[in-house]
């Protein structure tokens, strides 16, 4: 057909456009990290929108995942023939993995910086990658997860036991695909997500006899399984295609919850099998793990989200009974953070989008969008939320590298602050809350980004990479897994109040005080409309809850 056809809008790459992610890393990041990581984050700002990825990406939200349980004559199928992803899906997955989103976290190269140079490159992953990134967290939790319980039981921990989760650990920080591990977070029943008190899996520790009988049974890393036997039904398991789960049990007639760790596929060996046999993926079967269904969901539409029923799981146990919710919090925790980056992940790139569109599509007469006023007013404002929310959730990212640093850390890099352990308490108070506020504020820019593209911001798109529907459904999750709104609410005032309360608010109250005087933040181009943003949100999860005021130094602060 003839006539106007518009010219296709073209997504820059990010690490040269997008100014607010300029900005954060030259604010949070030093000359010389920055120097070191700056041709890669270029390289990968450019690769995530390279004709190989998005294929990869079309690929796997045009074909999600599928359960064929049997064989044709009834039989179980193997694990890795019951659950099918996408070709595009496993590349992502791969794709990540070489690039250490992960890995990065873990190589510590850059000192206290190791988090924020990890996260900036997960950044730019967020809006091509087909949420990989959701697996890419539970391994991330589960790594630090287990890098703690080697550190903290050192001692207590039995032979079997430590050499499992020495061998967990080696494959969740690894960049190989193939050898790399990723994991499971099962938290959520029937009962319910937000209080999982109610859980009614249930782990028995075998005898010995019984192990003997059961035959040596391992998992795809050549380890023996664990010794608790775990019965249970898990309502949402994201990533049903993990190597591993870490997850919470009732033991014996306890109510408690207590952490388990388990692969997730097994192979009983026997004096005929040999190594080719161990290395070969098909022939591994779930390790007492059900699927009974796919979740139908509104968007994350690759990710393999089922319904697990457990049976005769073999699992490790991992804490100290009953201390199960306290012990799986580290897991939560960083989630958390990865929650945040991909809240801002996706605003940033529906911006990113909505500015390439400005660029080449006229209105009002002939102008282009980006010089009608009222268009740009309206954008603006949701950059300012944006910017305001980059620079919260990389605040967090920040306090979360000091907090694992092992160095002692230089008090001018400790910015505001006087002590690493006020870094500690101020990542635990701003966790729950920028994970809350980033998702709610994505989901409202997004939608104000769809609006920019007319009627076009409403498909779904054949290019990709201009999807905005897409990204805007894969959002709306971020406020309801890993903690709703309320529930985070509720986990702030927990932290304000509890025991550690006045730490906390005295750490607040420094880091207040000191953005106030603070001139770094005004260069930033935020002053005190950040202070005073953050001060918003968090007065917000205060009143939510109908919480206590914030009080500093005898004075209300909030
Ligand atoms: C791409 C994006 C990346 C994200 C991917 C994610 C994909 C996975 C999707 C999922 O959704 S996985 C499931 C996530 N589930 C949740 O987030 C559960 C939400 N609910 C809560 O967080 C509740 O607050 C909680 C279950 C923890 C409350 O349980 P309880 O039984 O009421 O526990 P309680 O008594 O409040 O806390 C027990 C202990 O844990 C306390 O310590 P003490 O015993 O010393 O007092 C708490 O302080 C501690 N605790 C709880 N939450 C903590 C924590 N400690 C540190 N950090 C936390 N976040
Ligand atoms: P409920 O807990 O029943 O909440 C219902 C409503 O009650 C919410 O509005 C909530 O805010 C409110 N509410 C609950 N408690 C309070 C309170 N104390 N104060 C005020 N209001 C409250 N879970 C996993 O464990 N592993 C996974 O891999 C996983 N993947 C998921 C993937 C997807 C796509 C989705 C949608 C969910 C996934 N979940 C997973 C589950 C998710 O973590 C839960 O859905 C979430 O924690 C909420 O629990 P729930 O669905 O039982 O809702």
């Amino acid at each position: 057909s003839t006539g106007f056809f518009q010219p296709k809008p073209k997504v820059r790459n990010q690490f040269d456009e997008d100014v607010t992610y300029r900005r954060t890393i030259a604010f949070y990041l030093s000359e010389q990290t920055r120097n070191q990581i700056s041709p890669d984050l270029s390289r990968w700002g450019a690769h995530v929108l390279s004709p190989q990825v998005l294929t990869w990406l079309s690929n796997a939200e045009s074909h999600p995942p599928s359960l064929q349980l049997r064989d044709s004559f009834g039989s179980p199928a193997s694990a890795s023939k019951q659950l099918i992803t996408s070709e595009g899906w496993r590349n992502l997955q791969d794709l990540g993995l070489k690039e250490g989103i992960v890995a990065i976290g873990y190589e510590k190269q850059h000192g206290h910086q190791t988090r924020l140079v990890q996260f900036l490159k997960m950044f730019l992953w967020c809006g091509s990658s087909s949420t990989v990134t959701c697996p890419s967290a539970m391994q991330d939790g589960a790594a630090r997860l287990i890098y703690l319980m080697l550190e903290k039981r050192d001692g207590k921990l039995g032979p079997a036991e430590r050499k499992a989760l020495e061998s967990a650990y080696a494959r969740l920080t690894s960049r190989t695909p193939g050898h790399a591990w990723t994991s499971g977070q099962w938290m959520t029943e029937r009962t319910g997500g937000s209080d999982v008190r109610g859980t009614e899996t249930r782990a028995r520790k075998l005898s010995e006899v019984e192990i003997a009988d059961a035959g040596e049974w391992i998992s795809t890393d050549g380890i023996p399984l664990g010794d608790w036997s775990v019965d249970g039904f898990k309502w949402f398991s994201s990533a049903t295609d993990a190597d591993m789960a870490v997850f919470l049990a009732k033991t014996g007639d306890s109510d408690n919850l207590s952490l388990f760790f388990a692969p997730t596929r097994r192979l009983q060996q026997n004096k005929e099998t040999d190594s080719n046999h161990i290395n070969d993926a098909t022939q591994y079967e779930f390790n007492g793990i059900y699927p009974q269904r796919l979740k139908n969901k509104l968007g994350t539409k690759a990710l393999p989200t089922a319904e697990l029923e457990l049976k005769g799981m073999r699992a490790h146990l991992l804490g100290t009974e009953g201390q199960g919710t306290k012990e799986i919090s580290p897991v939560l925790n960083i989630t958390r953070v990865y929650n945040a980056v991909s809240s801002v992940g996706a605003l940033g790139r529906s911006l990113a989008i909505s500015r390439a569109f400005a660029r080449v599509r006229k209105a009002a007469g002939g102008r282009l969008l980006m010089d009608i006023p009222a268009h740009v007013r309206g954008m603006a404002n949701v950059h300012v939320q944006y910017r305001g929310d980059m620079a919260l959730t990389f605040f967090v990212v920040y306090l979360l590298g000091i907090s694992e640093s092992e160095a002692p850390i230089a008090q001018q890099d400790l910015h505001l602050l006087s002590s690493k352990e006020q870094a500690v308490h101020l990542l635990r108070l701003l966790t729950p809350v920028t994970k809350a506020m980033t998702a709610l504020t994505a989901i409202s820019g997004i939608r104000f980004c769809m609006e920019s593209l007319g009627g076009v911001g409403y498909l779904e798109n054949e290019d990709i990479e201009l999807n905005l529907a897409k990204i805007f459904r894969d959002t709306n999750v971020l406020a309801i897994w890993e903690g709703t709104t309320d529930v985070l609410a509720g986990d702030t005032v927990r932290v304000l109040t509890g025991s550690r309360g006045t730490d906390v608010l005295n750490a607040f109250g420094t880091w207040v005080h000191g953005l106030v005087a603070s001139k770094p933040v005004q260069t930033l181009g935020l002053g005190l409309s950040s202070l005073t943003a953050e001060m918003q949100q968090i007065r917000h999860m205060m009143q939510r809850n109908k919480g206590p005021a914030i009080l500093y130094n005898g004075r209300e602060l909030l």
